[in-house]
C-alpha cells in the first residue's frame, strides 16, 4: 500500500507522514496535494491569534473538546512561535494538549516557523488541505500575534478569533498591531481577572466608533458584520460554547452574504499564495544564486549602478529566460 492509499484509508500515521512531506516541501509535494485536494469540500478554518500567554491553546483545547463532543472531527494546527517571548511555551502546550491525544476525532499538529512568513502561510494552507482531504470538519489554527506572520496565517482562515486579556492597554495594543483588521470575533479571555469589564467596554466603544465612521463614509451599506466581543475563562470552561456560537454566526453571515463570491475570494487568495511561493522559489533557484547577481552587487557597491535600475534590468532579463 502506498502512503496515499493508507492516508485515504484513514490511517493517522500516514496522515502525519503526509503532513511532514508537505510541510518540508519534499520533492513532489504538490503532486501529492493535487491528489488529496478535495475539491469543493472544505473544512471550516478558524484562526486563533493574540498575545503570548493570552490563553489561545487553552481555548483551542476547550473548543476541540466541545466540537468533538458534537461528533465533529477537529484538526488543530499550532504554529510554533519563533518569537523569543514564547520560549518554552510549546512544552506547556504539549502537556496541556495531551488530554486531547486520546480522542480519535481530534488531531494535533505543530508547525515550525521557518522561512518567510509567506512560505509559512502557504504551508499552513496546504496542511489545511491535507486535513480536509482526511475528512476533518473544523480546523483550528493557533498563532501567536506578534508580527506579520499571524496576519498572513490568519489570511488562510475563514474566521479569525483575536484573543486578548484584561491586562491594561491590551485592547489598545490589539488595535495598533493590526490585529483589529483581521478580527472577526474578539475573545476576552481570563475574564476572571480584574479589569475585564472595563477592557470589554473600552473595546466595544472603539468598535462603535469604527462602525459610525464606516457608516458615514460609505453610506448605509447592507448590514456589515459587527465584530462581537465574547468573554471566556478558558481554565474554567466558561463562555466556550458562546464563543463558538459567535464563530458560527460569522460563518453563517459569510455564507448568506455572498457564498459564491466568498468561495472565489478564498480560491483566489489560496491560488495567489501558491503562485507566490512558486515564483519565489524560481527566483531563488535561477536568479538569486547567479553570477549576474554578484556582478550587480559589485556595481552597486562601487557606485556604478543604483539598485532600482539594476533590479529592473535583472528581472527583465530573467523574465525573458536569458539568465
Ligand atoms: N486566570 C486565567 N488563566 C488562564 C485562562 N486561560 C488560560 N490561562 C492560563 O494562562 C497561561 C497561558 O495559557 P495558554 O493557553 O498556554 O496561552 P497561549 O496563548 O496559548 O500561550 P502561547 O502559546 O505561549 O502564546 C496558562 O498558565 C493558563 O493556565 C483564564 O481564563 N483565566
Ligand atoms: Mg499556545
Amino acid at each position: 500500500m502506498t502512503l496515499l492509499d493508507r492516508f485515504l484509508a484513514g490511517d493517522r500515521v500516514a496522515l502525519a507522514k503526509v503532513i511532514s512531506f508537505v510541510e518540508d516541501r519534499s520533492e513532489g509535494y504538490d503532486q501529492l496535494l493535487a491528489r488529496i485536494f478535495s475539491g469543493g469540500r472544505r473544512a471550516y478554518r478558524v484562526g486563533l491569534t493574540g498575545p503570548p500567554g493570552a490563553g489561545k491553546s487553552s481555548l483551542v483545547n476547550r473548543l476541540a473538546v466541545l466540537l468533538s463532543d458534537q461528533n465533529l472531527k477537529v484538526g488543530i494546527i499550532a504554529v510554533d512561535p519563533t518569537s523569543p517571548f514564547s520560549g518554552g511555551a510549546l512544552l506547556g502546550d504539549r502537556v496541556r494538549m495531551q488530554a486531547l491525544y486520546g480522542r480519535q476525532n481530534i488531531f494535533i499538529r505543530s508547525m515550525a516557523t521557518r522561512g518567510s512568513s509567506g512560505g509559512l502561510a502557504a504551508a499552513t494552507k496546504d496542511v489545511c488541505v491535507v486535513l480536509e482531504g482526511f475528512g476533518f470538519d473544523v480546523i483550528l489554527v493557533e498563532t501567536v500575534g506578534v508580527g506579520q506572520i499571524e496576519l498572513d496565517v490568519a489570511s488562510v482562515c475563514d474566521s479569525v478569533v483575536v484573543v486578548f486579556v484584561p491586562e491594561s492597554g491590551d485592547s489598545i495594543q490589539a488595535m495598533k498591531s493590526g490585529l483589529m483588521e483581521i478580527a472577526d470575533v474578539f475573545c476576552l479571555n481570563k475574564s476572571d481577572r480584574p479589569g475585564a469589564e472595563r477592557i470589554k467596554a473600552e473595546l466595544e466603544s472603539i468598535l462603535d466608533v469604527q462602525r459610525q465612521v464606516r457608516s458615514t463614509s460609505r453610506g448605509a451599506s447592507s448590514a456589515p458584520w459587527e465584530i462581537p466581543v465574547m468573554q471566556t475563562v478558558a481554565i474554567r470552561d466558561t463562555g466556550i460554547s458562546e464563543l463558538w456560537s459567535a464563530v458560527e454566526r460569522h460563518r453563517l453571515y459569510r455564507n448568506q452574504a455572498d457564498p459564491a463570491g466568498y468561495r472565489s475570494v478564498r480560491a483566489r487568495s489560496d491560488l495567489v499564495l501558491t503562485l507566490t511561493e512558486l515564483a519565489n522559489d524560481q527566483l531563488e533557484k535561477t536568479l538569486f544564486d547567479t553570477d549576474h547577481l554578484d556582478r550587480a552587487v559589485e556595481q552597486i557597491v562601487s557606485g556604478h549602478a543604483d539598485p532600482y535600475s539594476i533590479a529592473r534590468q535583472l528581472f527583465e532579463t530573467w523574465r525573458r529566460g536569458r539568465t
